[in-house]
């Protein structure tokens, strides 16, 4: 009679013999009922048949089965792994195509031109200074002279935060900020976000960029303002640009000047321009000596030392310099408009 021993060996030929056939997953599937089905399956059956087997068997019998077990569970796992290999995709996947291009981002036309700006002043041993676009009262107009309720403050129109909080109208506050804590000589220009409370249209936005500049030195006279920003616009628009100032006024600065250049888009032949309104010039900045107030507010000898500061609306200048009608533009963020900007 055959032994529980031959049984054994008997189901293992009979797997051996059925896998190579089992080329799919199909069949993979009906082997695995076949010999691990839960209550058919040939290798369950042995262990049905090992609970009755004699003592004297059982151990070595046991040991078998499992073994059997453990072998065809590998196995089928190594089938099915061939079966899923084997199904091909669809169509051969050509290795030789490109990869799906990928879009390269670029920096946006204001941080450019901002960019353009700043090293225009670093070349000439400027430093850049930055702060912060929450502002005190203080720091964004007594320490520049503005008294409170003077109606210089009008053309400042101010974003309120609460009690002495505003968002910074300009740069100047930095600029007050290192003169705090700076010794003469002082080189710098303060680029930044700036916010007035302005119903936007082509030109005018509540948020903007500016950069303002400062010097402060003995002996620092309205002829260095003067070289200093024709050389900067030369620099900016080109070494042929006319450059005028005009006499203004600014409450931080005395005697205070607007610089214009010639229209570049009608070169003053248009008197319907629209860029210049037929003037023939464009006004770019604002300037003025340092008014000694001011310096006296940072604790600068007015007596020793003199300055000259500027300002700059980026926004407004890079439209100028690019020909754009619109400020929105800039941030809408249209990929159209962006694109043409910089490297390509
Ligand atoms: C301008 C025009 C003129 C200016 C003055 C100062 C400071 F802090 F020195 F007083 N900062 N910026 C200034 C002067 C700004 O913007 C149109």
């Amino acid at each position: 009679m055959a032994t529980l021993k031959d049984r054994i060996e008997e189901v293992r030929k009979a797997f051996e013999e059925a896998a190579p056939q089992a080329g799919d997953a199909k069949s993979v599937e009906e082997l695995r009922t076949a010999f691990l089905g839960r209550k058919r399956g040939r290798i369950m059956l042995l262990f049905e048949e090992l609970k009755s087997a004699p003592a004297e068997e059982k151990r070595e019998a046991g040991r078998l089965v499992n073994e059997l077990k453990v072998a065809v569970v590998d196995r089928l796992q190594a089938l099915e792994n061939g079966a899923l290999m084997a199904v091909r995709p669809a169509r051969e996947i050509d290795l030789t195509l490109p990869g799906r291009q990928r879009y390269v981002g670029r920096p946006h036309p204001l941080t450019l031109f901002q960019e353009e700006i700043e090293r225009i002043f670093l070349s000439m041993g400027f430093a850049i200074e930055e702060g912060p676009e929450i502002e005190t009262d203080y720091y964004n107009f007594e320490a520049l002279n503005f008294p409170p309720h003077h109606p210089a403050r009008d053309k400042w129109d101010t974003l309120f935060i609460k009690g002495d909080l505003l968002l910074r109208t300009h740069t100047s506050p930095v600029q007050v900020r290192v003169m705090e804590r700076t010794k003469p000589p002082i080189r710098i220009i303060c680029p930044g976000r700036v916010f007035r409370r302005e119903t936007p249209d082509p030109t005018h936005l509540p948020m903007f960029l500016q950069v303002e500049g400062l010097v402060v030195d003995q002996g620092v006279t309205f002829a260095n303002l003067k070289g200093t920003l024709e050389h900067f616009l030369r620099a900016l628009f080109g070494e042929k640009v006319k450059v005028r100032f005009r006499p203004s006024y600014f409450p931080f600065t005395e005697p205070s000047a607007e610089v214009d250049i010639e229209c570049l888009v009608c070169s003053g032949r248009d008197p319907d321009c629209r860029v210049c309104g037929g003037t023939g010039w464009k006004e770019i900045l604002g300037s003025g000596m340092v008014d000694p107030q001011v310096l006296k507010n940072v604790n600068i000898d007015p007596e020793k030392y003199s300055g000259w500061a500027f300002g700059l609306g980026v926004d407004r200048t890079a439209m100028f310099a690019f020909g754009i009608p619109e400020m929105r533009y800039f941030y809408e963020n249209d990929l159209r408009f962006l694109r043409q900007f910089g490297a390509k």
